[in-house]
């Protein structure tokens, strides 16, 4: 059984998109992956196909019904977790990434105007999801970038040479820098010790580089690097 993702969107047509492309694309046609993006308005009866409404207590912007949202959940509801997208969401990390890409897939719920009926979210025990830290205009590209991390963990998408980078990023430091021919390009040469030949020169070099840009870009992510595991313990910085 291959890993299934079913998006709930009033815009299905957005879908596939970039998932259709590239190394997410070649897995869907090769079937490690299916992906359905289904329609909520077909889940409204009346002649105006409403899915919102106004907010209960006032305000700006529209609410959609839980009744709408219940019934589009209903026709898709198995073994799978059920995510909303929304930026008041838990934010995304990998390693959510890796405990939904384990799983039998997932139902991602795109949100559109002010947010989701309160009690469909609690009903159906829906796992609030964000991607960072800025307000997008909907769910739907949070939900190709959820949907983007999981299936290049799935068994057979990625190469032995591309899997080795998630390791890098479980040990919890950002990559180090990257160079290819030519040795010199615009009066830049690239790093002697990367042409050395010598392997545990170019090791030690790679992860002296993860861990500086690591402390420099990324306080938070260092901090949560325990010192033990550090090549480097620095002093000041
Ligand atoms: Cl999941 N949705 C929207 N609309 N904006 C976001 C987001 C999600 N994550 C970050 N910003």
């Amino acid at each position: 059984m291959s890993w299934r993702a079913t998006v709930l969107t009033l815009f299905p047509e957005m879908f596939p998109g970039p998932l259709g492309q590239s190394l997410a694309g070649r897995a869907l046609e090769r079937g490690i992956w299916s992906l359905a993006a289904r329609d909520i308005r077909a889940q409204a009866a009346d002649r105006h196909r409403t899915v919102d409404d106004t907010p209960f207590g006032g305000g700006a912007g529209m609410v959609m019904r839980p009744d709408i949202v219940d019934a589009a959940l209903a026709e898709c509801a198995d073994d799978r977790p059920a995510v909303f997208l929304t930026p008041r969401g838990r934010k995304l990390t990998q390693a959510t990434v890796r405990r939904l890409a384990e799983g039998p897939g997932v139902v991602l719920l795109c949100g559109r105007y002010e947010g989701v009926d309160q009690r469909v979210i609690e009903a159906r025990g829906l796992e609030e999801i964000s991607i960072g830290d800025y307000v997008l205009s909907g769910g739907e590209p949070a939900a190709m970038v959820l949907l983007d991390a999981c299936v290049r963990l799935l068994p057979g998408v990625m190469g032995a040479a591309e899997s080795a980078d998630e390791e890098s990023f479980s040990a919890g430091l950002l990559e180090y820098p990257h160079y290819t021919r030519p040795a010199e390009w615009q009066g830049r040469r690239v790093p002697d010790v990367l042409l050395s030949g010598n392997h545990a020169a170019i090791a030690a070099w790679r992860r002296a580089e993860a861990e500086r840009i690591t402390r420099e870009r990324r306080p938070d992510l260092w901090a949560g690097h325990g010192p033990e595991l550090r090549q480097s313990d620095v002093r000041g910085g």
